[in-house]
């Protein structure tokens, strides 16, 4: 298929997997809408919709909580082709939602859309950009409140969903503490969508309802969450992606003319660096995530590891020590960069975030090897996940040993990638 084709394609799926003004991942397997994924999308709306990019944003905030958090599913409509649905997380907002969040890619994507906006003379682009920026500034307070009160300059994730990588082996020490036993059923749709082989097992299942049994009897209160949690984990991938977003929400307080709003954002980014700059391991060249219930680095290598390039500013050692390392992840590989690596006892090629390869998280690598002046590494992460999608499709993810597409397909985040790496 020639680009023009491809571009096309991608804008149908997005426009099949609009629901009203928000995208749903993909029909069926994620009949709702996600955090991350409609951030990553709002990027590709603004490649050729700047609107709708901005009522992708808007949508996802109708389930803002009081508290700020901005939550990881918003319950717009009702479906039963997904398991745990809105019953299952009893958290009583008024829009349905469940009660963990995700990465906030919101503040990046933000930015993104504003500056399309005024590349393209939107009338209202600053009204709309105002208010979505004081949406993400409530979240990104929540963040350091609830999920880094011990002040350490790093968010915590307290159940493996909020990171995006459910099944990533960077959780299965934590997650084996986790009691499988749970008062809710578990009744698993996912597996009736997708072979069982490509996706969590029933065990993470078991442990991933256990964590939404407690913290829904801590009636999703922050505080009784934090003190109650049996898996808590400080996460580099998600901490750098907050840095990234509040260096991007200074940028906007800037134009916004929000002098307040951004001393207080200044002041949370440094935070977050110095907190980042602790988790760097010159004998693993990458960065890694802490344990917080065991006191202990997770050293088990992972696509997080690479994330902090998005915010941190590598000096030169540092830089070449991460670019040796991805060339050895992507070493044998027909596409990467696998989200475990094959020399990994954990690694396995089809099985969701245990090594398959994810386009946005291609799209983050790439974007932060930019950021520290690894072009030519940079442009070729990116080529390959253009490829990987001309040649296997809108895929979920891709096996790394083959470049076989997997999981769900006609997929809007891989869409948007797509349209956003392939420019
Ligand atoms: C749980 C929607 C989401 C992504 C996540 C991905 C997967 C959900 C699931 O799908 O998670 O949130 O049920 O497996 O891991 O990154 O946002 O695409």
């Amino acid at each position: 298929m020639t680009k023009l084709r491809m571009e096309e394609a991608a804008h149908s799926i997005l426009a099949r997997n609009d629901r009203g003004g928000y995208t749903v991942p993909t029909d069926r397997l994620y009949p709702f809408q996600w955090n991350w994924d409609s951030a990553f999308v709002a990027v590709g709306f603004a490649t050729f919709n700047v609107d709708r990019a901005y009522r992708e944003l808007e949508r996802l905030i109708e389930g803002q909580w009081d508290d700020g958090m901005i939550p990881h599913i918003v319950f717009h409509a009702p479906s039963d082709t997904y398991f745990p649905g809105p019953d299952v997380w009893g958290t009583r907002h008024r829009i349905p939602t469940s009660g963990i969040t995700q990465p906030p890619v919101f503040g990046m994507a933000l930015r993104h859309v504003h500056e399309a906006a005024i590349a393209n003379g939107m009338a209202d682009a600053e009204a709309r950009t105002r208010a979505l920026f004081q949406a993400a500034l409530r979240s990104h307070r929540w963040w350091l409140e609830a999920r880094d009160p011990e002040g350490l300059g790093l968010v915590a994730i307290l159940h493996p969903w909020e990171s995006g990588s459910d099944n990533s082996p960077a959780w299965d020490e934590a997650l084996a503490r986790v009691p499988t036993t749970t008062t809710t059923v578990i009744r698993r749709k996912d597996t009736g969508h997708v072979d069982a082989s490509m996706r969590p097992r029933d065990e993470d299942y078991q442990r991933f309802i256990h964590l939404v049994d407690v913290y829904r009897h801590c009636d999703w209160d922050p505080k009784r969450q934090w003190t109650n949690a049996p898996f808590k984990v400080a996460d580099v991938q998600m901490t750098a992606i907050l840095a990234r977003a509040t260096a991007d929400l200074i940028h906007l307080a800037e134009v916004l003319g929000a002098e307040g709003d951004k001393a207080e954002l200044a002041q949370m980014h440094r935070t977050l660096l110095d907190g980042l700059a602790r988790r760097w391991r010159p004998s693993l060249s990458r960065f890694v995530s802490l344990d917080l219930i065991s006191g202990n680095d997770i050293e088990t290598p992972t696509q997080a590891g690479f994330i902090p390039l998005v915010a941190v500013t590598l000096d030169d050692a540092q830089r070449d020590a991460v670019m040796a390392e991805i060339e050895r992840w992507l070493d044998g590989m027909v596409v990467g960069v696998p989200s475990a690596p094959r020399f990994s006892p954990a690694f396995e090629p089809k099985r969701y975030w245990r090594g398959p390869v994810w386009a946005v998280i291609n799209w983050l690598i790439a974007d932060g090897l930019r950021l520290n002046e690894a072009e030519d590494l940079a442009r070729r992460i990116e080529q390959v996940t253009v490829h990987a999608v001309e040649n296997a499709g809108f895929c979920e993810y891709f096996d790394p040993t083959t470049g076989e597409g997997l999981g769900g397909d006609t997929f809007s985040w891989t869409a948007a990638a797509y349209l956003v790496l392939g420019r």
